[in-house]
């Protein structure tokens, strides 16, 4: 299918959602944006997947194509609003019949395809706690995720949970169902299978009374230290969902969507299953991993209106270069095209301009505010290389930080907020539907995400930014030691941990050093108990060095495990004990250490020398790029 329509004709026929930037903001009320969903029948409340499913059906859209799922070795295939809603219902009533009742968690690790969106949506009508997590990981971040949620029912293909479920199953007691993809044939030994369970239930749920304050999502997310946080969301969420898919992702009836980000990050999730459902659009599912002529292929193909993207892929395709087969095609139905994730550098907007017709408008959020705070929408001029400007409804703050990056407070315990051109924490006025509502059993973390000031209580994002006189908002740095690869949150104590659990490994620090694609690699220096090295290795760290790179690749799976293990004799620390990640970030790139020597005097220890290094399996005498892709 080649569409010769010129491309800005097509395009300039659908007006933008968000036409006037300053009027809609001073025009908002979230009253409004409530009234666009349609709530439960009966005022029995709200449910996410009543919202995404089941409205369009009841308001006679049920034969509207919602997903076209496009298979890893070619063919597609189309599952309307009515059918998706007869699924998800019957796995709602399957969980019922297994007596999983709401409020438990149902964990999802599966990869872009049919049944992830039935189990999640089901899950949701069923009113439990929907935990998406990323099918690439490997067995010990999925184990530790089940743990922490306390997960009762586990979905996930037969292979998955062969490879990196069933050996950890007996740390699980809380999980009393594995329920795998496929027929009975094929479910290993203690799950069962999905097919069977979707036959065997009854069609025709109905959703019970939800209040918008339950629990309904959680997604995992990484911070500086301790274990991965679990954001609790609420069904009322959908508000925020689908009023930022309308207004800066633009969404219209009628409309192809590709968001490409997998489910198992927020991304997937909030716009590559419920924002885009609510508007009732047709949502474009891939299940391959990026590849440039395929993207350009299903862009001209699918004849997508709509795409959210990530600065990862956009630079993969930048990289490419423009001789790849399809960059040329006509592509009329294109719209608008939306990044996330990561700073978009200026001419990462160029070149979508220059070679796709458009430029990229980006737009900012975090797993921990549910949906998209801050965009360049379509209506308002791109400022390459700025976020854009806060969603109307959604007030921003920036707030003062010293030179280390601590915030700063008054005797009474607020924060200072800074007005006009500044620079600061972003800092986001609470409340708002989508903001998550605890971290799952840490309280005392989620209290530190918010301070008082001005007579309100702020979030804070962790995010460090810019905003210029017009107020549009620029990405500085994060405060803290996360690192973003590929566009995934990534702790580096969750790493540190299973590098330390290595009975050769007396401790480690991780960090990021910058990458051209990816925005930022995983690296880790490693501290080797000598003796230990003596009597695996016969003295020899670089072939404890591969065993290590072994270990962490088995357990965290490649896209967590570090590109590249250096050998220290000892981590540069605090005077109170914590590992100093940005010094050995520093070091191996060579940068000055910074003022951290004086923040604490005499206790930064340097001299570390690298006595072996390995990347990826392979052991180099110094770094050496090994040129691989996540
Ligand atoms: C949705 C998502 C959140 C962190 C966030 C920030 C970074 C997101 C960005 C961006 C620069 C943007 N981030 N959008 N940095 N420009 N437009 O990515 O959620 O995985 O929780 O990550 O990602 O550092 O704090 P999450």
């Amino acid at each position: 299918m080649h569409h010769t329509t010129d491309q800005t004709v097509a395009r300039a026929t659908v007006a933008p959602n968000l036409v006037d930037y300053e009027a809609a903001r001073t025009a908002f009320d979230w009253a409004d944006a409530r009234a666009l969903l349609a709530g439960l029948p009966d005022g029995a409340g709200c449910n996410i997947a009543w919202e995404a499913l089941d409205r369009h059906v009841a308001e006679g859209r049920g034969g509207q194509v919602a997903l076209r799922l496009l298979g890893r070795a070619g063919g597609r295939r189309e599952v309307t609003y009515a059918e998706l809603a007869e699924q998800s219902g019957r796995f709602a009533a399957g969980l019922e019949q297994l007596q999983v009742a709401a409020g438990e968690v149902v964990v999802v690790v599966c990869g872009r395809q049919l049944d992830l969106f039935v189990a999640v949506l089901g899950a949701l009508k069923r009113r439990c706690v929907v935990c998406p997590v990323f099918s690439a990981f490997g067995p010990e971040p999925i184990a530790t995720r089940l743990q922490l949620s306390s997960a009762a029912v586990l979905v996930t293909t037969p292979d998955l949970y062969r490879r990196k479920v069933a050996e950890r199953r007996g740390d699980l007691p809380a999980l009393r169902h594995v329920i795998v993809t496929g027929d009975a044939a094929t479910a290993p030994d203690g799950t069962l299978a999905l097919d069977p369970l979707l036959a065997g239930a009854p069609a025709g749920y109905r959703i019970a009374p939800t209040s918008a304050d339950d629990p309904a999502l959680l997604h995992f997310t990484s911070g500086t230290t301790g274990t991965p946080k679990g954001a609790v969301h609420v069904h009322g969420a959908v508000v925020a969902h689908h009023v930022t898919a309308r207004l800066v992702l633009d969404l219209h009836d009628g409309d192809v969507v590709w968001c490409t980000a997998d489910p198992g990050w927020v991304t997937g999730t909030s716009y590559g299953i419920i924002g885009p459902l609510t508007c009732g659009v047709t949502l474009v599912v891939d299940e391959a991993e990026i590849d440039p002529a395929r993207w350009y292929a299903i862009l001209a193909d699918e004849a997508v209106d709509v795409w959210y993207t990530a600065p990862t892929a956009i630079r993969m395709l930048m990289r490419a270069g423009t001789d790849v087969p399809g960059l040329d095609r006509p592509r009329p139905h294109l719209r608008l095209a939306c990044s996330v994730g990561e700073p978009l550098a200026p001419d990462a907007v160029e070149w979508g301009e220059r070679h796709l017709g458009l430029p990229f408008h980006d737009t900012w959020w975090q797993t921990e505010t549910g949906g998209i705070m801050v965009a360049n929408f379509r209506s308002m001029p791109i400022r390459p290389g700025s976020m854009g400007r806060p969603l109307p409804g959604i007030e921003v703050a920036l707030v003062a930080c010293d030179d280390e990056g601590d915030l700063v407070r008054t005797p009474a315990g607020e924060v200072v907020l800074l007005d006009g051109a500044a620079q600061g924490m972003l800092a986001l006025r609470t409340p708002w539907p989508s903001m998550f509502r605890s971290y799952l059993g840490a309280p005392d973390r989620y209290a530190a995400c918010f301070a008082p000031a001005a007579g309100a209580t702020w979030y804070l994002s962790g995010d460090v930014v810019r905003r210029d006189r017009d107020g549009y908002l620029w990405f500085v740095a994060r405060a803290d030691d996360v690192i973003k690869t590929s566009g995934h949150l990534i702790g580096p104590f969750e790493v540190e941990r299973v590098l330390v659990e290595h009975e050769a490994v007396a401790e480690a620090g991780v960090y990021a050093v910058p990458d051209p694609v990816a925005g930022a690699l995983v690296h880790a220096v490693v501290v080797l108990t000598t003796d230990t090295v003596e009597r695996l290795a016969g003295g020899d760290p670089g072939e404890v060095l591969r065993s290590v790179m072994a270990h962490a690749r088995r357990h965290l799976g490649a896209s967590v495990a570090p590109r590249q293990i250096l050998v220290a004799d000892d981590l540069p620390k605090t005077r109170s004990g914590k590992i100093l990640r940005r010094v050995l970030r520093a070091r191996e790139l060579g940068l000055p250490v910074g003022d951290l020597s004086t923040l604490e005097t005499g206790a930064v220890q340097t001299g570390a020398v690298q006595t072996g290094a390995v990347q990826s399996g392979a052991v180099q005498s110094g770094a050496v790029e090994t040129g691989a892709r996540p």
